[in-house]
């Protein structure tokens, strides 16, 4: 390999290891736009999670955020479990919400083998009905994804939820590896050698 081949091959090494970290994808959902416009969005599409009121159905009495239920499930005074997608979940590395509740309920968020990340009693601020809502906000962070979260008691059709923000595990670093900072320093000492001899010869175009 001449000098100036090893230059063109060190520079493809440097821009790829600073092409290759891709920035964090950070998903978040207000429920602002009309309903059902968040059943097509990245959480009515990577869960089980449905409006209380029924699948295609407006907003109610709710004009900030969504009555939290499940597939199927309905307003029905029970536990609600909102499971992602695995694929989804797996990628997922942290999670949060506003919640407004107006019965007692635990709210606790899981990684991807059901493991409790983050539980506590959400505070009832029954601030659902007016836009914007009174909400309390909670997350927690995770090195085995994001798998859901659950409220207990009679949460379907009495616990709502706004500003969900998830992001997966992309890094955001652009910081070289070992190898390439040794490619970066061949490749200037490569640069030196060739202004020196072109010094010596007179310059070629
Ligand atoms: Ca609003
Ligand atoms: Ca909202």
């Amino acid at each position: 390999m001449n000098i100036r081949s090893f230059i063109y091959a060190a520079t493809a090494a440097l821009v790829v290891s600073y092409a290759a970290p891709a920035a964090a994808t950070v998903y978040t959902e207000d429920f602002e736009a009309g309903f059902p416009a968040w059943e097509s969005g990245w959480f009515g599409a990577n869960s089980n999670a449905e409006n209380c009121y029924g699948a295609g159905q407006g907003r109610g009495n709710n004009p900030d955020g969504l009555w939290i239920s499940t597939v199927g499930q309905g307003c029905s005074s029970s536990p609600v479990t909102v499971l992602f997608d695995n694929a989804f979940a797996a990628s997922l590395t942290s999670f949060s919400l506003d919640v407004a509740g107006a019965t007692p309920t635990v709210l606790t968020i899981f990684d991807k083998n059901g493991a409790t990340l983050f539980s506590t009693n959400v505070t009832l601020t029954g601030g659902y009905s007016t836009d914007p809502g009174a909400y309390v906000r909670y997350g927690a962070t995770s090195n085995n994804g994001i798998g859901g979260f659950s409220f207990t008691g009679n949460a379907a059709g009495n616990t709502s939820i706004d500003n969900l923000e998830a992001r997966d595990g992309a890094t955001t670093g652009g910081v070289p590896e070992p190898a390439t900072w040794a490619m970066m320093i061949l490749g200037f000492g490569g640069v030196g050698a060739m202004v020196r001899r072109r010094r010596g010869v007179g310059a070629i175009a």
